[in-house]
């Protein structure tokens, strides 16, 4: 029997298939779990070959749309081709694309959001119901079904072992002595669950590679593509800001006594503010060497690995650019025992987070005097990307930040609102506020004393003042509030273009 650490392990004795032929095997309204969280790891060719089917079997007058359910978000190739061919009908949990956002506004493509930690025992409960395919890109797969996954781990072993049949991308991109950086673990469902074994972020507690039956393997799709994954804007002195902000306050907990000196695991978003927040880490001198318990592992991360300041990096995906990439294959042995990937439900698995006491990062898009948070919808309506992780990460950290500017569209929004106009993450579970204003540590605070917090210390200078009337003239008991016009914000904005300027009065 092969093994996975024989040289042959890429090898394939299943049929190779080309992409249009792996296409050819899916039909009209089945339901596809690919892989892929973030680009990393994310199946590029049989969607794209799909995206091509769609198109043509829409020419000829017929219809063809799939589910399609994936970690999190993914490349162009996936999210993009199929949203742009008119092909997916619906899509969970978390998505990034801007063709499949549109789709989604529009109206197209029904989308669920859902915590990231939920969807694979929701997948193997029938929540979603039956996945007629996996498609999983792989750098290695045996005779005997063990498959060994490439940059991301995501739901993948979960869409395996639950569809009917398998198609795997052999992707040649990527090393197979990426075998050893993935620790497998599906554990049991209700009421049959064990406790997660998991007391420190670098414990291994599973399998290196996925095992299937190897007759539901279709074949194998060949491909040699790097990951999709997109560049980071360059910090600017907002994020900058942001970041020294974030820095600073968790260097004064350490100092203050309420974080222990030792410091704690951290969990950061995806994004150009959670890049400028891992490099102020690394750079103030107070915060001690960490080590990193998360989804997605980016570019910052390998650097601080390479600076020595990060420790070790637990994630789901290594969610890197080509350079950084390359990088990390020519120090493939460094690396080896400084990162791990995990299925989702075990990195942003909320009885671990609590256990190892996670730090956690996570960005808004508004946030309310009360400390609501919205991470997903533009003036209520319209989604963005999703919730992805960060509910996981938040209701079950340590201490729980969000970051965001002060104002979005070159300051004709206030990110600061009365009253977020859709609710992500609730008052209880958000404690403290950074902008690149300044921080509002919310614990122990009531709503009068969190709404002044977050005026003073994080809204832009634009508009306190506006902020400050509103909460004056709101009235009630423990949570002051004018329903009559607590979304004025949103409503001057989408009537005149711009948030400033309201009268209050009227
Ligand atoms: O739009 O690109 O058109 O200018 O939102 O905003 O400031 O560049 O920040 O890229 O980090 O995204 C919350 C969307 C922030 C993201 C969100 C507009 C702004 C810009 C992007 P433009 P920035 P980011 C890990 C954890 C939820 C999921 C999560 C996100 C665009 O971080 O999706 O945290 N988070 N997951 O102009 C209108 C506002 C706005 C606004 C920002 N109030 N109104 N537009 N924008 N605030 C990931 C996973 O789980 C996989």
């Amino acid at each position: 029997m092969t093994t996975p650490t024989d040289p042959s392990f890429p090898r394939t004795s299943f049929p190779v298939l080309t992409p249009d032929e792996a296409a050819a095997l899916i039909t009209h309204g089945q339901t596809i779990g690919f892989s892929g969280f973030t680009a990393a790891g994310a199946a590029k060719v049989t969607p794209k070959a799909l995206a091509a089917r769609a198109r043509a079997e829409h020419a000829a007058g017929r219809p063809f749309k799939v589910a399609v359910v994936t970690g999190a978000s993914t490349g162009d190739s996936l999210d993009g081709e199929l949203a742009r061919a008119d092909a997916i009908s619906w899509r969970t949990p978390y998505q990034s694309n801007k063709s499949l956002r549109e789709s989604i506004n529009a109206g197209k493509t029904r989308f669920f959001d859902m915590h990231l930690s939920h969807l694979a025992q929701q997948v193997r409960c029938g929540f979603l119901g039956q996945f007629d395919w996996a498609v999983v890109e792989a750098c290695g797969v045996t005779p005997d079904g063990q498959i060994a996954l490439t940059t991301s781990v995501g739901a993948s072993p979960t869409f395996l072992r639950c569809a009917k049949k398998v198609i795997i991308e052999l992707n040649h991109f990527h090393s197979p002595r990426l075998l050893g950086f993935h620790d497998i673990y599906e554990p049991l469902d209700p009421p049959r669950r064990q406790p997660i074994p998991i007391l420190r972020p670098s414990d291994r507690i599973g399998q290196p590679v996925v095992k299937i039956d190897p007759a539901k393997i279709a074949g194998v799709v060949e491909s040699n593509l790097p990951d999709e994954v997109s560049g980071f804007d360059p910090a600017d002195a907002v994020t900058n800001r942001i970041g020294q902000n974030v820095a600073e306050f968790l260097a004064n907990e350490i100092t203050s006594g309420r974080v222990p000196r030792e410091f704690l695991p951290l969990q950061s978003g995806v994004g150009n503010i959670a890049n400028a927040v891992l490099g102020a880490l690394g750079a103030n001198p107070d915060i001690p060497t960490f080590e990193m318990y998360s989804e997605v592992i980016q570019d910052s991360v390998i650097d601080l690995i390479s600076a020595g300041k990060i420790r070790f990096a637990t994630g789901t995906s290594l969610t890197v650019g080509k350079e950084k990439l390359t990088a990390f294959y020519d120090n493939l042995e460094f690396f080896r025992p400084r990162i791990l990937l995990r299925p989702q439900e075990i990195t942003n698995n909320p009885e671990v987070i609590r256990r190892l006491g996670i730090i956690t990062v996570n960005t808004a898009i508004e946030v309310d005097l009360f400390g609501n948070v919205n991470s997903t919808h533009v003036m209520g309506c319209s989604l963005m990307n999703g919730i992805g992780g960060s509910g996981d990460f938040t209701r079950n950290a340590y201490i729980s930040i969000f970051t965001c500017p002060s104002s979005a569209k070159g300051g004709k929004i206030s990110t600061i609102v009365p009253l977020v106009s859709h609710a992500d993450h609730s008052e209880h579970s958000v404690q403290i506020v950074v902008t690149e204003q300044g921080v509002a540590d919310l614990r122990g605070k009531d709503p009068n004393e969190r709404a002044k917090l977050i005026i003073d210390h994080c809204a832009h200078p634009d508009y306190r003042d506006s902020l400050h009337h509103y909460f004056e003239m709101a009235k009630g008991g423990h949570t002051p509030q004018t329903l009559s016009t607590v979304f004025r914000m949103h409503e001057r904005y989408m009537q005149k273009g711009d948030m400033r300027g309201i009268d209050w009065s009227t």
